[in-house]
Formats: structure tokens, C-alpha cells, sequence
């Protein structure tokens, strides 16, 4: 019996179905792209609903398992598939990995998520929607900087791709909708050229993705 093809449900702006792209992607595993257009509202239907009650992306389907959640998806990959392994062995690595996750998982990203960005331009404004974005993105980028200071090698916990790679890319792609100022993060630029010369990590880009399109503020994101 051969096993169904796993299902990623996917809008290609969305950084977190980008992080999950990349976790496949290192994974080497092939996939089913799903489109979910979040400039439709196709999250909020009744027919995405059922895959994640929470009507965002990302899900993944495997076989009749349905699960959401960029971390919850990432951790079930890492253990059903260990290798290449996206955990480094030793202990306090591992749980600097997991700390940069929630940086960004936890305390970034839900505050520039499509629909705050959207209340502020609607109720205060394009521009404090802007300034908004900035202050976000740049607590969370100088937070990240000074966590992995001393940790860094080639990528950002040393010279292996891990889970916190995985995670800040798509980041501060996303951040680059809003013109973020990455010279503020000499750190975080450096890792995002280097992962820009990684095969799992292009293929993983939002331009690169069977749903893009060109939006009207250029490669707008969420
Ligand atoms: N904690 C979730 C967050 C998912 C999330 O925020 N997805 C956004 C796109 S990046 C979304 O679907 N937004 C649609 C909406 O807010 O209506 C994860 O990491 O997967």
C-alpha cells in the first residue's frame, strides 16, 4: 500500500506556511500544495474551517491526520522524519532553538498579523499601520540579535541549519512588505543571505510558490 502524498495548505505571503515549506523542503519530503487565498477570505470558509477551526494557515494533511500550527507541524515532522535533524543534541541549544521559535511564534508575528495590520490602516491610518509594523518587527528583531550574538555561526545557532533557521526566515522576509530596516540588524541580514544561497530555503520562497502572484504593493506579505 503506498502511502497518501502529505497535503500542505499554503498561501505563498503567509510566513508561517513558508516556515513549514522550508521544514518540508530540509526534509526532502514531497508535498501537495493547497492554496488558501487570505486575500479572499478563503481561510474564514466553511471548507478550510474544517482543516483548521482557527482559519489560518498553515495545515498539513496526513492521511486522514489534519494538523495546524507552524511549531505543532515542524515538531511532527521532526519526529517522523529524524533525519536531517532539525534539533541540535545538546541541551541548551536545543532550548535556544525553541526560544527563538517562540520569539517570533509567540511574540512577533501575531502582532503584524494581516488583520491588526489591517484594524490600524483602517481606524488610525496607513501610516501608524506602517509605524506599527516597524516597532514590532524591530522589538523582535533586536531581541533575536542579542539572543544569538554569541551563538551564531554560519546560520543562527552555529554552522547547522536548525529550527531557528527555520523560523527566521520567514520573518524577516515577511518584515521586508513593510520596509523594515535590516542595517539595524547586521546579525539577522547576514543569516538571511546565507539561507538565500540554501536549495530547501529558495524553493521555499514566497515568490517560488504555484500560488503567487504579484500584489499591488509589490511582494506584499503577511
Ligand atoms: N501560530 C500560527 C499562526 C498562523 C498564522 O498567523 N497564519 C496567518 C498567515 S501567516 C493567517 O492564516 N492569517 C489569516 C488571518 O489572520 O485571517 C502558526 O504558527 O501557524
Amino acid at each position: 500500500m503506498t502511502a497518501s502524498r502529505l497535503q500542505l495548505y499554503s498561501f505563498f505571503v503567509s510566513s508561517s506556511a513558508h516556515t513549514v515549506r522550508i521544514a518540508l523542503n530540509l526534509k526532502g519530503l514531497d508535498y501537495e500544495y493547497n492554496s488558501v487565498n487570505l486575500f479572499k477570505s478563503e481561510q474564514d470558509g466553511p471548507e478550510y474551517l474544517r482543516i483548521n477551526p482557527l482559519g489560518y494557515v498553515p495545515a498539513l494533511k496526513d492521511g486522514d491526520f489534519v494538523l495546524a500550527d507552524s511549531f505543532a507541524i515542524a515538531m511532527y515532522l521532526e519526529e517522523k522524519y529524524p533525519q536531517p535533524t532539525l534539533l541540535p543534541h545538546d541541551l541548551k541549544k536545543k532550548a535556544l532553538n525553541y526560544q527563538v521559535v517562540n520569539v517570533i511564534t509567540s511574540s512577533t508575528q501575531p502582532l503584524v498579523r494581516l488583520p491588526i495590520l489591517g484594524y490600524i490602516k483602517q481606524n488610525r491610518g496607513r501610516d501608524e499601520m506602517i509605524s506599527w509594523a516597524h516597532e514590532h518587527y524591530g522589538k523582535g528583531f533586536t531581541a533575536l540579535e542579542i539572543l544569538l550574538k554569541d551563538h551564531a555561526g554560519k546560520y543562527a545557532t552555529g554552522d547547522e541549519i536548525f529550527l531557528a533557521d527555520v523560523f527566521l526566515e520567514p520573518i524577516i522576509t515577511a518584515s521586508q512588505s513593510y520596509k523594515v530596516d535590516m542595517s539595524k540588524y547586521p546579525l539577522l541580514s547576514r543569516l538571511s543571505k546565507a539561507y538565500k544561497q540554501v536549495p530547501a530555503f529558495i524553493d521555499a520562497m514566497p515568490e517560488n510558490q504555484p500560488d503567487y502572484y504579484p500584489t499591488r504593493r509589490g511582494k506584499s506579505r503577511i
